[in-house]
């Protein structure tokens, strides 16, 4: 992200801005107080691969990294654009303080012009993050020209991947369909560690920045699946969509969250967002394997390792993946999935979500038929192992008349 605010500290001066500086912010260890065994996870690298590369062999159940899927010219385009169609819109920004280990989260209600000032002066003890929904929402309202134009020129991007293919959310009432989100991080911002609701595939399209993405994949289904997962991040549910009726609510859908950790602890020597910035500007790519380095630096907490220990057992898998996303990277992340971001530099990103037949169709309609919990009994149209492209509209209306009727 260019520095737009006037306040933003001076650059770090390096001779090498890619050899880093220490982080001069942290002047207490918490790494100090840990057992050495902390150090112990290992990761292996998400493919990065180009859009012609994953149209010719496209994979569902690991995450992926398609490249350069738009210019960093089209990309600031469409940034100058959200920030004039909804710089004055009202966001929740979330402000988290660590110290000695405890951390504490306050939200205030600032614009989203405002809260880039924010994310400029973040770091990993005092940082900003926004997960803002609905501001794209060309449902609700009237949205103006410019949403409008805008919400069109994400799905398009994001589509490419799947040319000719359709998205079943296209098909649910307005009123339950997901929608896109904005997601503003400054630098030491984590996202929470989750999986999606609905089951679906997530999809993450970097506007602006960098952000880095671990990934803990759910052991086989015939070795327990994500349910090994979910008990060993101590997860909980989120209600995430629900269909309101005179009093009655039914519930939809509903994510699932762990307040565990996978980036709890940074090392001191981890360099900070100008330092990163000024390498970057420098040599993308360098900065890439630099930071992909470096991320051995970020550790999970020590009940995070724990829990990855439980998963993986005695066998030899890696702990978890990792991603580092940049502008104009577009991030696949298949439902079951569980993730979480760090943010090194602030960024900007649009997350969203599809629903393909194939792919993702049986998933979306599980998750809908569970939470629903109706007595009656369950269309054979909704019963099918597998769901075919082109059937979407009939399966929806017909998915969501069980569920809400
Ligand atoms: O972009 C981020 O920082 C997190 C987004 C995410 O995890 C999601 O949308 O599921």
């Amino acid at each position: 992200m260019a520095a737009r605010s006037a306040s933003s500290p001076p650059l770090l001066s390096s001779s090498c801005p890619c050899e880093m500086l220490p982080n001069t912010f942290q002047s207490y260890s918490i790494l100090l107080l840990l057992p050495s065994s902390v150090h112990g996870f290992t990761s292996l690298p998400v493919p990065r691969i180009s859009l012609d590369e994953y149209i010719s062999s496209p994979t569902h159940d690991r995450p992926i990294m398609i490249r350069d899927i738009a210019s960093p010219a089209v990309m600031e385009e469409l940034v100058d654009g959200l920030m004039e169609a909804c710089g004055n819109e009202l966001v929740s920004l979330q402000h988290k303080q660590k110290l000695n280990g405890d951390s504490s989260t306050d939200i205030y209600e600032v614009t989203l012009q405002e809260s880039i000032d924010f994310m400029m002066n973040s770091n990993h003890y005092d940082s900003y993050f926004a997960f803002c929904e609905g501001l794209l929402s060309t449902v609700e309202g009237a949205p103006s020209d410019s949403i409008v134009k805008l919400s069109k020129s994400f799905e398009r991007i994001r589509d490419k991947p799947f040319p000719d293919q359709e998205n079943w959310f296209d098909f649910f009432p307005s009123n339950v369909k997901p929608t896109d989100a904005i997601i503003l991080a400054g630098a030491g911002a984590t996202s929470t560690l989750h999986r999606d609701p609905f089951e679906w595939t997530g999809t993450s399209l970097c506007l602006e920045g960098t952000k880095i993405w671990r990934f803990i994949y759910p052991p086989l289904s015939s070795e327990g699946g994500v349910k090994v997962v979910d008990d060993a991040l101590d997860s909980y549910r989120l209600d995430s969509v629900a269909w309101e009726e005179d009093e009655d609510s039914t519930i939809l859908s509903a994510g699932w969250q762990s307040d565990m950790s996978l980036y709890a602890i940074v090392d001191d020597k981890f360099p900070d967002a100008f330092s990163w910035m000024q390498c970057e500007e420098e040599d993308a790519s360098l900065f890439r394997e630099k930071l992909e380095e470096k991320t051995s630096m970020l550790s999970p907490g020590v009940d995070a390792l724990h829990a990855l220990e439980r998963i993986h057992g005695n066998s030899n898998e890696a702990s978890f993946a990792t991603a580092i996303q940049q502008t104009g990277d577009l991030l696949l992340i298949p439902a079951h999935c569980w993730h979480q971001t760090y943010a090194p530099v602030p960024s900007v990103a649009v997350a969203s979500q599809r629903c393909s037949a194939l792919v993702d169709g049986k998933n979306v309609v599980d998750h809908i038929l569970n939470l629903s919990k109706k007595k009656n009994s369950v269309p054979d149209l909704l019963k099918q192992s597998e769901f075919a492209d082109g059937t979407g509209k009939q399966i929806v209306d017909q998915l969501m008349r069980y569920a809400i009727t």
